[in-house]
This record gives structure tokens, C-alpha cells and sequence, in this order.
């Protein structure tokens, strides 16, 4: 499978993932491609944001652009797809809304109203529904000509369901906590078949040629210490020990895995247990402190940036990076970091600032060798 793409000339990311000392801390970012880069919204045109997700040319020129844009100073890609790819290939419709996000025009109301049933009972051919997706990467493995490594990823299990049940974005969270609170057992049934499509999808992307994945569990800060152990955890676990068993089935190696719970500060210590390999932390996180809740465990942390910072002067982007190099403790142990903001990089940042950003991480890590 390997042998069809061009050799990997930057592979820093893949030994830093496996813990090993390393000359510098790897860079990348969630979102980095997107709607902050001019470049995306003249690629993407008039286009509807899906219909650019399920063309391969299209989505990996997308993936490509961060790269051809900032060059040697980033050491990772991330295909270009979204998280709400699995609904869809459940039987769900989604819409992307410009400038509003997606929007569900059917979502999961209650137990009883004929949409659950619907979804419980399908059978999802993942490799068929979303067949793009692995095109999209086999392409991009090409295009990227081994510069650096691919990342796939997918929705985890509970961010995916609060937004089949919202409908899209929410502050409120009513129905997915009417859901919880209401229908606990749906809810869990809901979970693990959505789980389950997670293993499959991921499969297919290191099939189709990703070389690490990450699990987005956006809205996992929204669970009480409490519900997070009922309702999220136990299908991150299910992701990280199935998807080696379905790789191994599949005849290909394990890749590096990272979980990404965002707000979920509490679990810290539970995520290091969880069989990832990578635990993203958002920018809530005291990186010494993080650091400390690994101890010996073989876990390596991502993170964690405030994005807000970008928005700011250049001195205070200096601070910021300076304090992370400082907090993951880089000067002394040089390994168990993978540098990226404490959450996808917003609109409005002006890529130039990405740069300086990413010029600082390289410099301040430097000085400290
Ligand atoms: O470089 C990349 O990372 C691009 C690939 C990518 C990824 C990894 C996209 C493209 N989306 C995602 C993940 C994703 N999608 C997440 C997890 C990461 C996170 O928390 O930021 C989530 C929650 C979504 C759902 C989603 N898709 C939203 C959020 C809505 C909300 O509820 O706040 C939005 C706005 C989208 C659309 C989307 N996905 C990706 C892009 C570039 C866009 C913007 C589309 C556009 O307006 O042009």
C-alpha cells in the first residue's frame, strides 16, 4: 500500500507521535485549511461546501494549500472533510449554511419519531458512502509527494450526536441533555452504532493512505465530569481499541491516534488511559500541569495555544509561544510534543500571523537546543 506514494522526506511528526527525542517540536493546526486563507475561498468559488468535500480534486488541492503556503515551517496536513460526513453516510441530511454552519433539516427529535428507528436499523456501507473521502486522500498522498504526513480524522461519537439531535450548532445543548437525561439508553444505543462507522471510516482513511488520525470531540466540554464517563468515554475507548483490530484485519500497521475533548479539562488523566497514543489539549489547559498528569505514561500532548492570541500583536504571540515552549518543557525533555493552537485556527486571522506564529516556534525551540 505505502509503496504507491512517494517516500516521506519529513517524518518528524510520525517519531514524535511514537515518542521519541526529537531535533524540534512538530507544527500543525487544526483547520489550517480554510476559511481564514484567501486562497481557500478563491479555490472553493461559488461552491457549496460539501460538493467540495466529495471532489478529490478539489478537496486536496484544499488540504494542499497550508502547505504550499507555509512550506517547511509545518509538519502535517489534514485532509480536507468534515466531521458531519458520518451522519450523512448514515442516512442524514446535512447542509452546510454559508456563514451559519451546518443545519440538519431532520434531526433525532426523540426515540419515537421514526428517524431514529430509521437510523438504528440502516446498515451504513461506509466504503461506498464515503468513498470520496478516501479518494480525496489516495490523491493528496500523491499531491503531497511525501512532504509531510496525512492526517484523517473523524467526529467522535458525542460531538457527532449532539449535532444529529441539535441540528447543527447550539449554545443551549436542550435537546441532546433532553436526550441524555430522558432516553439514556437510546442515547448509548445511538453512540455505539455511531462508533462503530467512526472505526470503519478511520480504517478506510489509513487504508486509502492517512498516516496518523485524530478523533474531534468538540462539544465534549459541555458533559459534566459525571456524564462524560457514561457518554463520551466509553466510545472514545471503543474507537482507540477497535480501529488497531479492524487495521490489523485490513492487513495494515497501527498509526499514531490522537483524541482531541475539548473542554473536557477533567479527564485529563482518564484520556491518557484511553488507548490514544496523542492527547490534544485546549488552551484551558496548563501545559506544565499537563505535563505532570501524564507522567511516565508514554502519552504525547498537542497543544495548545489560545487561537484567540493570533488575533493579536506579534509580542504577544512571542509570550504566548515562549510560555508554551517553557510549560511543555522542551529545553529538558525535547519529545512528548506536537505543537498546535487549543483549538481550530477562526476566521478573520491573517495568515501572515499563522507565520510569525509558526516562525516563533522555530526559533524559541532552536535557541533551546
Ligand atoms: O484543515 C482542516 O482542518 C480542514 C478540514 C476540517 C476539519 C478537520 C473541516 C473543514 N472541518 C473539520 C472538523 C470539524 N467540523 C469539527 C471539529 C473541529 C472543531 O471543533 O473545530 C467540527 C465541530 C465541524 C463542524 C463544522 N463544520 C462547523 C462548526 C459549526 C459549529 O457548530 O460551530 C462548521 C462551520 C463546519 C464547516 C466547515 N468545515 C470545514 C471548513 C473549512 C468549514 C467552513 C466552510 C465554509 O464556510 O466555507
Amino acid at each position: 500500500m505505502e509503496d504507491q506514494f512517494p517516500p516521506l522526506q519529513n517524518d518528524l511528526i510520525l517519531r514524535a507521535a511514537r515518542g521519541q527525542t526529537v531535533e524540534r517540536p512538530p507544527i500543525w493546526v487544526m483547520r489550517q485549511a480554510g476559511r481564514y486563507l484567501p486562497e481557500y475561498h478563491e479555490a472553493k468559488g461559488g461552491r457549496d461546501f460539501f460538493e467540495c468535500c466529495r471532489d478529490p480534486e478539489v478537496a486536496s488541492t484544499l488540504t494542499l494549500q497550508p502547505i504550499e503556503r507555509f512550506g517547511t515551517l509545518l509538519d502535517a496536513s489534514i485532509i480536507f472533510s468534515d466531521i458531519l460526513v458520518i451522519p450523512q453516510a448514515m442516512g442524514m441530511v446535512v447542509e452546510m449554511v454559508d456563514k451559519k454552519g451546518p443545519h440538519f433539516p431532520n434531526p433525532l427529535r426523540t426515540p419515537d419519531d421514526g428517524q431514529y428507528a430509521k437510523v438504528m436499523e440502516r446498515s451504513v456501507d461506509v466504503a461506498q458512502e464515503l468513498d470520496y473521502v478516501y479518494k480525496a486522500i489516495t490523491l493528496t498522498r500523491k499531491k503531497l509527494q511525501g512532504r509531510v504526513p496525512l492526517f484523517g480524522f473523524c467526529g467522535a461519537p458525542w460531538t457527532l450526536l449532539c449535532y444529529m439531535v441539535e441540528g447543527g450548532g447550539t449554545k443551549l445543548f436542550k435537546e441532546i441533555k433532553t436526550w441524555i437525561y430522558k432516553y439514556p439508553e437510546e442515547t448509548k444505543a445511538l453512540l455505539q452504532k455511531i462508533s462503530e462507522v467512526c472505526v470503519e471510516h478511520l480504517a478506510l482513511q489509513v487504508k486509502a493512505g492517512a498516516q496518523l488520525v485524530q478523533v474531534f470531540d468538540s462539544w465534549a466540554g459541555e458533559l459534566s465530569p459525571a456524564s462524560f464517563k457514561k457518554f463520551s468515554q466509553p466510545y472514545l475507548e471503543y474507537i482507540a481499541k477497535h480501529l488497531p483490530l479492524k487495521l490489523k484485519e485490513l492487513g495494515l500497521e497501527r498509526v499514531p491516534m490522537v483524541v482531541f475533548a475539548k473542554g473536557a479539562w477533567y479527564a485529563l488523566d482518564a484520556a491518557c488511559d484511553m488507548g490514544y497514543d496523542i492527547v490534544g489539549l485546549d488552551w484551558l489547559h496548563d501545559p506544565a500541569q499537563a505535563v505532570k498528569t501524564v507522567g511516565d505514561r508514554p502519552i504525547v500532548l498537542q497543544g495548545n495555544a489560545d487561537p484567540g492570541v493570533l488575533y493579536g500583536s506579534h509580542a504577544a504571540i512571542t509570550e504566548a509561544v515562549t510560555e508554551m515552549v517553557k510549560g511543555f518543557g522542551w529545553a529538558s525533555r525535547k519529545k512528548g510534543w506536537i505543537v498546535n493552537l487549543g483549538h481550530g485556527i477562526t476566521p478573520f486571522v491573517n495568515p501572515d500571523d499563522l507565520k510569525f506564529f509558526f516562525q516563533e516556534i522555530h526559533r524559541l525551540t532552536k535557541t533551546n537546543a
